[in-house]
């Protein structure tokens, strides 16, 4: 898939504020500072789409961007020219937040996972970097009981040992094996190194195209 161009659309302090769910979406989740928003700028290649920081809980609300994408090998006249919605969430498990907050978080993001109706799949970013974390478990689990469908995406590849990040990566799927009869699809990624980009937009591509289907069979 080429990506034709991404733009900023919006930042909602609630799923019901959020643009129309009128095309396919796809939404970034995972610890404060994991880097969702590099990720989602690697794979849209423009570093100054989504702010990044090395400030963790930068980002507060539901933001979404604007992305035209086409098929590999079409023209850009071509025909077959897809809109899709990519949406960057607020991180969680940052420290310095208050219990309040925490609640809101939790209360937005749950409304957001289980109402947005066009919402396809959604990416649960893990640090490759470190052995299974309990709160990156925990999300994941309850992803599952509310049946959200989601795809693991491994980041900062480039920052350790490919040993390393497979012993890692390994470790998580070994831990959500004890509980889950089947295992999620899986990306290693470095927006560093744009390691993982061509897979992760080929996953994109097969589900719009799922999508574009089911909507044509009514
Ligand atoms: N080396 C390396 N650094 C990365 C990578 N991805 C993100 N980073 C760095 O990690 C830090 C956090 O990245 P962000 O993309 O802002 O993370 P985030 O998950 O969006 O953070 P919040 O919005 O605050 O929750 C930044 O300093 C990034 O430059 C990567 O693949 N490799
Ligand atoms: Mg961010």
């Amino acid at each position: 898939m080429i990506i034709q161009s991404a733009t900023y659309l919006i930042s909602s302090p609630d799923y019901t504020k959020c643009p129309k769910p009128d095309r396919p979406e796809y939404a970034f989740i995972g610890r404060s500072n994991v880097g969702k928003s590099s990720l989602i700028n690697m794979l849209c290649d423009n570093h100054k789409l989504a702010k990044t920081s090395g400030s963790p809980g930068k980002t507060q609300l539901i933001n979404h961007f604007d992305i035209k994408s086409l098929p590999d090998g079409e023209s850009p006249s071509g025909s077959r020219n897809e809109a899709w919605y990519l949406v960057d969430l607020p991180g969680y498990g940052f420290a310095k937040v208050s219990q309040s907050q925490r609640k809101q978080w939790e209360k937005m993001i749950e409304n957001y996972l289980r109402n947005r109706e066009n919402l396809i799949n959604v990416f649960v970013l893990i640090d490759s970097r470190h052995s299974p974390q309990k709160l990156d478990l925990d999300f994941v689990n309850q992803l599952g009981e509310w049946e959200v469908p989601f795809c693991l995406a491994f980041t900062k590849a480039d920052k350790e040992t490919q040993k390393e990040v497979s012993k890692n990566v390994k470790a998580f799927l070994d831990a959500m094996r004890k509980t889950w009869q089947f295992l999620p699809r899986n990306f290693v990624t470095s927006a560093e190194k744009k390691m993982g980009r061509d897979k992760m937009l080929q996953f994109i591509e097969a589900c719009n195209n799922e999508a574009a289907q089911a909507k044509n069979n009514g």
